[in-house]
């Protein structure tokens, strides 16, 4: 639509306001109430135009053909003065003198000066909180916040209170803003015009404005957390992180954060960091010279492959640490070591769905594009809580089923997404499969599948029909503990939604079935024709570490090679020898939990730990603990001293995300650039640096002597990678794989054309329902399923040495009421859980969010013991621990 604006033309699109009119033409008004990702308000009334004859808030006035504006003009210039001068008069001085702000930017444009501003209203600061702060008396409840926290992040902690020109913004729970129900997404420090709300370590307004202080720099890079891949804008003085502020270009978080990402960087100028190598003399750990740690690294290697062959060798790698990283690791293993034992921790998380995924469609990655789901009109979350685990992601979801999606959440707990659910369905855990045959048998019966699709690009629907007779709703419903009627109804939802997407997460992979829980969601999306179509957005695994997905994709896998070739396949070990030149070892490496076994039966003879703390969150740790007593070598490089770090023989001290430089991948596939923000402190390493150091003792050149470099080599081993680069994605920001051309973008959606199959179609699984490896009985009659909390981060080594310690001091064992009546227990009493593998030390938290029957933990405070109560099941596919379901007692 074109649109006058001072006598000028300007095209806008349909529904645009005004203002973007306004914008558009390149005309500057102030507007105080607005920010281009919320709803109009028009509550400030300081972007006064003239339209259509009449004076109007161009935020909230629809821009129309026959519509013509001005701006311009003393009379307009006159009132809009006024409005920004009436809002300034009731502030003190300093909203106009010393804030950073976006009002303090205005007032300068329009000759406002501080007299204007008369306000005395004394109210004091809340810094309750240790990130968020509230100074009332600059505030002009424009209400940005109380929007940016209930349309963008979808918490509704916000409210404006009092009357007239005494409306503030405050907590909607009243009193102290720690007490509330705020989530810390730094959503409102973030669109705050006036520096109301603000961060500690930056002039309040700033946030908002980007006016950030001369003497700091910003560095682009990607957040180091969880697998959601928030771009960031790291602000650093001095050499030190001062602040972290989202990007608003970001192509997954798009401007928004977390509490983790956005605030919890104290951990890197942590006193406790690791500074120097440690080497163990005498039983204690010492400090030494890098020099003399790897040279015992060299020497235990040496003598290791000198005992036992190659293979008595094993490392893990970091799914922490950068592709370039992981890529050098699996290429020393591989081509110094001579062994393919590399693995990764996706085998304790997602290593169903790389299996799952790969076989129902060819990948080992999630199916779409996260842009996309702006799109969706159904979402089904199985076994994901992305409000505490991925919350940039759960605030994206959120903003979808508040604009109209449908929400079926199936957990056995009532997380986040829960309450906004359309359906909750809550199967006793370890029974997704059943549950997911529940809802395939239900469309089938009722039509709801797309026959064409199912003939022209699927297989396998004859065994699954035959298969899903044995689960009608009731069988379901009996198997899972769900009733018929929630199955029969989330089933019609995803039935006839136009667009449907299905997004899981720990609460499929984690179990004795992981994988057929992952096929078995896939079923669903493939009988709906709503995977490799514009009738659907597939599947999304959230994937969890920062770089799990790119550890995996660069080959720190014992069966497969950088773009997941087989290690068994000759053709594929042949290209990777010409890039290396070196062969590459044919017999698949151990997986995780054989490594372990391994070294307590005396095979493996040296394990190189990066990044990982396996004493901690390994499952049933008392065997974890014995096999690093059976090892003679144990190598951990670490930021910090953790549980196994204590337990090796050298410690090796390692850069964290905000000290180096490569790329990681997140969940959907997008390689993004990582970017050294401040320096390692004391003589911590890259793990880049570290692999090329053992390698030079060793009299090896690992070659690719940068990070970009090393991004180039795997390039030409996969033809996934093969467009991608340092160069182009510094150009371009961010690249999905499969990325073949250095001239085309990569594949975002997949499976559009045909399915990465041989036969080039989606394979239907048909796989019975099994019970989970643990039951209850009557010495242990509960049920544990441990998973994660908002403020902390698997193994809390980081978390915990933040200001989130305060958002979330200890560990807590969520219980029904009706069982803590039963065993006769308060809050926050202390509580011994034991299972038939050890014991842990928790608090109880009583919450009806918990099914009866069952309780829950996290694993975040490692001194808890969690870890020790888990088993040693695991997914019969890819050996991923069964985590989410453990037989436990509460001891007296
Ligand atoms: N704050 C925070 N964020 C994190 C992490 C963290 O530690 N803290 N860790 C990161 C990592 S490594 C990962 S892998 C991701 C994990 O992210 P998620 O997969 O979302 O995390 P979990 O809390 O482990 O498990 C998800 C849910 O599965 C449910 N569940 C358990 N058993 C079953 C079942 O049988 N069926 C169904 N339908 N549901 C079940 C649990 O109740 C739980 O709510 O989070 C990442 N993000
Ligand atoms: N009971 C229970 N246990 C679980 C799970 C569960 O749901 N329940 N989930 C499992 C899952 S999904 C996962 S992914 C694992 C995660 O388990 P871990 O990978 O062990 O946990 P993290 O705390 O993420 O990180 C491990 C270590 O890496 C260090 N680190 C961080 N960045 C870097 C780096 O750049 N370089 C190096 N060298 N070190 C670094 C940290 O200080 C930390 O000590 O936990 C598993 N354990
Ligand atoms: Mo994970």
């Amino acid at each position: 639509m074109r649109v006058s604006v001072d006598g000028r033309d300007v095209e806008v699109g349909e529904g645009a306001s005004v203002l973007d009119a306004v914008c558009a033409a390149g005309v500057w008004l102030p507007a105080l109430c607005h920010d281009d990702r919320l709803s109009a308000v028009g509550s400030c009334r300081t972007c006064l135009v003239g339209a259509g004859g009449n004076i109007a808030a161009a935020c909230v006035t629809p821009a129309g053909e026959h519509t013509p504006v001005t701006t311009a003009g003393e009379e307009l210039e006159a009132l809009r003065r006024d409005a920004v001068e009436l809002l300034v008069s009731a502030l003190p001085r300093r909203a106009v003198e010393t804030t950073h702000s976006e009002l303090a930017s205005v007032c300068h444009k329009l000759g406002i000066g501080a007299s204007t501003a008369q306000g005395t209203r004394g109210r004091g600061t809340d810094d309750s909180h240790p990130y968020v702060h509230l100074d009332p008396d600059l505030c002009i409840a424009c209400g940005r916040c109380v929007r940016i926290c209930a349309e963008v992040q979808g918490t509704f902690a916000l409210t404006l209170a009092g009357r007239g020109a005494d409306t503030v913004v405050a907590p909607g729970t009243g009193g102290a803003w720690a007490d509330s129900d705020c989530v810390a997404c730094g959503g409102c420090v973030d669109t705050c015009p006036t520096g109301a709300i603000f961060q500690p370590g930056l002039p309040p307004g700033s946030a908002a404005s980007r006016r950030l202080p001369t003497t700091s720099t910003t560095t682009r890079t990607t957040c180091g957390y969880c697998g959601v891949g928030c771009s960031l804008d790291v602000v650093a003085e001095d050499g030190q992180v001062t602040a972290v502020l989202p990007d608003r270009e970001g192509p997954v978080n798009r401007g928004h954060a977390c509490v983790k990402g956005r605030f919890a960087h104290g951990f890197q100028r942590s006193p406790e960091r690791l500074t120097q190598p440690l080497l163990r003399r005498n039983g204690r750990l010492e400090p030494v010279s890098w020099g003399d740690a790897l040279d015992h690294v060299a020497r235990g290697l040496r003598a290791a492959v000198a005992a036992d062959g190659p293979d008595a060798v094993a490392a893990i790698s970091s799914a922490r640490a950068t592709n370039e990283e992981n890529y050098l690791i699996q290429k020393f293993m591989r081509t110094v070591i001579g062994t393919n034992n590399i693995d990764n921790c996706s085998r304790l998380c997602h290593s169903p769905s790389a299996a799952g995924l790969t076989a129902s469609f060819g990948l080992p990655g999630g199916t779409d594009s996260f842009d996309d789901i702006d799109r969706a009109d159904c979402l089904l979350v199985v076994g994901a809580n992305p409000v505490e685990a991925h919350p940039v992601v759960g605030a994206r979801l959120l903003e979808r089923a508040l604009r109209g999606a449908t929400l079926i959440v199936a957990d056995p707990r009532a997380v986040g997404l829960a309450g906004h659910a359309d359906v909750h369905l809550r199967p006793r855990p370890g029974t997704n499969v059943a549950l997911c045959h529940g809802i395939a048998h239900v469309l089938l019966d009722e039509g709801l599948i797309d026959d064409a699709f199912l003939r022209e690009r699927a297989t396998g629907l004859p065994e699954l029909t035959a298969l899903l007779k044995e689960y009608p709703p009731e069988a379901a419903a009996a198997l899972t503990g769900v009733p018929a009627a929630g199955i029969v109804q989330a089933a019609r939802l995803y039935g006839r939604a136009r667009c449907p997407a299905i997004v899981y997460g720990l609460g499929v992979t984690e179990h004795l079935h992981g994988t057929d829980g992952v096929r078995a969601l896939a079923n669903l999306a493939v009988l709906r024709g709503a995977v490799g179509t514009d009738r659907g957005l597939g599947l999304y695994p959230l994937r969890g570490q920062n770089n799990v997905q790119g550890a995996s994709d660069m080959g720190a896998l014992p069966d497969t090679l950088p773009g997941y070739h087989k290690v068994t396949d000759p053709a594929a070990r042949a290209r990777a020898e010409r890039v290396w030149g070196a062969p590459v070892p044919e017999r698949p490496g151990m997986r995780i939990p054989q490594m372990f076994a391994a070294a307590r039966e005396g095979r493996l003879r040296a394990l190189w730990v990066i990044g990982e703390d396996i004493c901690s969150t390994d499952p049933d740790s008392r065997q974890v603990a014995a096999a690093l007593d059976a090892c003679p070598l144990i190598v951990s490089q670490d930021l910090f001293l953790s549980a196994t770090a204590s337990h090796a023989d050298v410690v090796l001290p390692a850069a964290s995300w905000l000290e180096k430089d490569g790329t990681f991948v997140n969940f959907d596939r997008r390689f993004q650039r990582v970017r050294p923000t401040v320096d390692p402190p004391g003589q911590a390493r890259s793990d880049f640096d570290i692999v090329h150091a053992v390698a030079a003792v060793l009299g090896a050149d690992l070659g690719c002597p940068t990070p970009a470099a090393a991004l180039d080599e795997c390039a030409r081993i996969s033809p996934h990678f093969t467009g991608l680069s340092h160069q182009r994605l510094d150009h371009q920001g961010a690249l999905c794989w499969p990325c073949p051309y250095p001239d085309r973008p990569g594949q975002a959606k997949l499976y559009t054309d045909r399915f990465a199959t041989r036969d080039g179609r989606a394979h239907l699984a048909a796989a019975p329902y099994l019970p989970p490896g643990e039951q209850p009985d009557d010495t242990y009659p509960l049920i544990l399923v441990t998973g994660r909390r908002l403020a902390h981060y698997n193994s809390g080594s980081m978390t915990r040495r933040t200001d989130n310690l305060r958002l979330d001091p200890t560990d807590h064992l969520d219980i029904h009421p009706d069982d803590a009546a039963r065993h006769h227990l308060r809050d926050a009493q202390p509580v011994t859980v034991e299972s038939r593998h050890g014991q842990a030390r928790l608090t109880i938290h009583i919450t009806a969010h918990t099914s009866p029957g069952q309780v829950f933990c996290a694993f975040h405070f490692p001194a808890s013991g969690v870890n020790a109560l888990t088993s040693d099941h695991a997914d019969t596919v890819t050996s991923c621990p069964e985590y989410k379901v453990t037989a436990v007692r509460l001891a007296p």
